[in-house]
């Protein structure tokens, strides 16, 4: 059935809800604050209650219509995001908001309501609502619950999850659900409330609330200090906490920023000198007790006193405190202002800040250039805010993608130090394809299990949070990996990405790490082209697993392999290619598997070449088929002429790369 039949049967089948679809209307309706996706949803309702919601999800449950819930639309993950022609169900006009209950300090909401309205009802009522962000004017109660939302109070209150005594949730086949209660105890098993809480609306839409409120902050202390480096932000923040005081914002963000809202906003910097690196922004509470504030003076003076700070601010009243915000709050709006923004929103073990900042910023620096790298974000969490502006001479497929690409380099060192890829935004759309960097295959197998029980035909947000079934079925190369060696599976089926896939390589690296921890390899994730291929460039029918790692130095890599031929694990190394080490790995048991083991300098324009090149045949089946095309003529070659071989490659790899950006404009994701 085509689109306008469908939404005129909507239409005709629920008179009493308002639908829009003019084109203005798709297009406003259709996307959130990531703007790197072309809307296209079927049309959008506007139910104004729980029984129509009810209603509407069992008839699409019904005709397989796909649903995308939507809130106020400034997620930054792609969640809210309709481009398959899927209904948006707007909880806008769900605006019901109860009075304050006194007694149990809580508050009854519907899910439209808009966060900042939930934090005035709270104030009016001498309470708190303890979850802040600098969208709290346009994003709703719902959405925040849907994504968990963090913001700028986490370091003292947590994240949305801490402050939701009850929800009422409407599932896929139209059934109505209250978790909870108002209950504070309730030890009865499972707590499904938790299950929807950060579920991105792949498991339901949530129609109401029952918010916990908290007493509100008594004195709060405002201050903006300079930095000559961000390990300084991470001194101060054990001093804050060692001497037991508390904080209620811990933020950071680097020099570009500040320039940023500087140009955008044409207001003056309050600092003197225009060469610190960071700048750190935070409050504490001293509670209305003038002992805790004598603390706090005498910390502060220390930290002047020894020169430890040489410029900074203390807020003197609520304007001054306005003002010092004034810099954190408007990054993002500024950043959307220079055009396409990609970000990474991430988490490392506050322990591990510091070298891991360096390492970030030693690898992202080179991405686009500097001046393209605004870092930000609430330190004090572990939270980074990675943000990357488009260059303008650049289009933005090209920019997505390239971005995409790095991000394999940065999900891996998020890994190295165990931290997390979405650190309060979300997966969404954006991040959808890299969840088993901080989920096991295990996780999310049970992850796609629960989702199925809710959502038995998978029609509520389809493409969020797992990589969607199309862009399993884009690879044309589905492997099937016999492994014998390593004994990690014993036939699997390996899709790009697949969590499987990236068990696999994760077991294979963890080999290699353990085995020779001296070693200072990175591997990449990679999807070979010629895995258990028995065309495969003269071996024939032996499954091959191509592994792209980078060292630091070419001597590492001789004595890498070195070490690999000495312990018996190479059963042969070749040599030849200048920057790159083509190793076969031996087999303890049965037929050899081949390991083909490339090896590049850090940071080659050789490397980035070959991991671009994969990029476009995991993501562009006519790349792939290309190239499977031209494998067979250079199959003869292998034999005959190493040398043709080696250039008779390396022209058909230019030749497709060339061709690969008309490819993907016609065929994007
Ligand atoms: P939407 O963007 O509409 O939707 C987000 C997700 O929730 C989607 O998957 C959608 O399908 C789902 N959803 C929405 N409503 C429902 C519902 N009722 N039931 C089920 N699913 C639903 N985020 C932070 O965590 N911390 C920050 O500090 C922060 N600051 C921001 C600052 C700016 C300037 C902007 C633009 C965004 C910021 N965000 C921040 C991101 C965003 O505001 C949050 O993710 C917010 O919680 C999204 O709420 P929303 O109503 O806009 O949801
Ligand atoms: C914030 O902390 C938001 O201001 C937005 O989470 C972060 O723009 C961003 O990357
Ligand atoms: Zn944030």
């Amino acid at each position: 059935m085509d689109k306008t039949q469908t939404t005129q049967n909507l239409k005709k089948h629920f008179p009493q809800i308002e639908f829009k679809d003019s084109p203005d209307d798709l297009l406003h309706w259709g996307q959130d604050w990531t703007r790197f996706y072309t809307p296209n949803p079927l049309c959008i309702a506007f139910p104004s209650n729980t029984q129509e919601v009810s209603a509407l999800l069992n008839y699409c449950n019904s005709e397989n219509i796909s649903v995308v819930p939507s809130g106020g639309r400034t997620g930054l993950a792609g969640g809210a995001v309709a481009k398959q022609g899927e209904l948006v169900v707007s909880l806008s006009k769900l605006r019901k908001l109860d009075k304050v209950n006194q007694s149990a300090s809580t508050l009854r909401t519907e899910a439209g309501v808009v966060t900042k309205t939930i934090q005035e009802a709270a104030q009016a009522a001498g309470l708190y609502w303890p979850v802040d962000l600098a969208a709290s004017g346009s994003c709703q109660i719902g959405g925040n619950i849907a994504t968990n939302a963090g913001g700028l109070h986490v370091i003292r209150y947590g994240h949305t999850r801490r402050w939701i005594q009850s929800l009422e949730v409407v599932l896929m086949n139209g059934d109505i659900i209250e978790l909870n209660g108002n209950l504070d105890k309730n030890n009865t098993g499972y707590d499904f409330r938790n299950l929807f809480i950060g579920s991105e609306g792949t498991l339901g839409i949530v129609t109401a609330a029952t918010l916990k409120l908290c007493e509100p902050p008594k004195s709060l202390h405002t201050f903006l200090f300079a930095l000559n480096s961000f390990d300084q932000a991470i001194h101060i923040l054990a001093g804050l906490r060692s001497r037991g005081l508390v904080i209620h914002t811990y933020e950071v963000f680097s020099k570009n920023c500040i320039q940023l809202v500087q140009k955008v906003t044409q207001r003056t910097s309050p600092f003197a000198k225009d060469t610190w690196e960071q700048f750190l922004l935070f409050e504490i509470d001293t509670q209305g007790s003038p002992e805790t504030l004598q603390h706090l003076n005498t910390y502060i003076e220390e930290l002047f006193e020894t020169n430890f700070i040489e410029e900074g601010f203390l807020s003197q009243s609520p304007k001054d405190a306005r003002d010092y915000w004034f810099w954190r709050e408007n990054i993002t709006e500024s950043l959307n202002t220079q055009g396409k923004v990609y970000k990474n929103d991430i988490a490392i073990p506050i322990i591990s800040l510091p070298s891991f900042m360096t390492d970030l910023e030693k690898i992202c620096s080179s991405w686009f250039g500097k001046e393209q790298l605004f870092l930000f974000g609430h330190i004090g969490d572990g939270n980074i805010h990675i943000n990357l502006l488009k260059p303008r001479d650049m289009n933005q497929d090209e920019f997505l993608k390239k971005c995409e690409f790095h991000n394999d380099e940065l999900f891996a060192l998020i890994k190295k130090y165990k931290g997390s890829i979405a650190a309060e935004h979300g997966i969404g759309l954006l991040k959808a394809r890299y969840l088993n960097y901080s989920k096991s295959s295990e996780e999310i197998r049970l992850m796609q299990e629960t989702k199925k029980l809710f959502d038995t035909k998978g029609l509520l947000n389809p493409g969020k949070l797992f990589p969607s079934k199309d862009f399993m079925s884009l690879s044309s190369f589905r492997i099937v990996w016999k492994d014998y060696d390593l004994g990690l599976a014993q036939e699997v089926k390996l899709y790009p990405h697949s969590p499987k896939w990236s068990l696999a390589f994760d077991k294979f690296c963890e080999l290699f790490v353990s085995s020779f921890p001296d070693l200072p390899i990175q591997f990449h994730h990679v999807g070979s082209t010629s895995i258990g291929d028995a065309s495969t460039e003269g071996i024939r029918a032996k499954p091959i697993v191509d592994i792209l790692g980078e060292v630091p130095s070419l001597d590492d890599l001789d004595s890498f392999q070195k070490k690999l031929e000495e312990s018996g694990f190479i059963w042969k190394g070749e040599n030849g290619i200048s920057g790159r080490r083509f190793l076969k790995l031996k087999s303890s048991r049965g037929p050899e598997t081949f390991f083909h083991i490339h090896l590049f300098q850090r940071g080659s324009d050789e490397i980035h070449k070959h991991l671009l090149f994969r990029d476009y045949l995991k993501a562009h089946p006519l790349v792939a088929q290309a190239y499977q095309n031209q494998k067979m003529r250079l199959q003869s070659l292998f034999h005959e002429s190493r040398k043709r071989y080696t250039e008779t490659k390396a022209s058909m790899i230019h030749d497709i790369l060339a061709k690969a950006n008309f490819w993907y404009e016609q065929n994007s994701i």
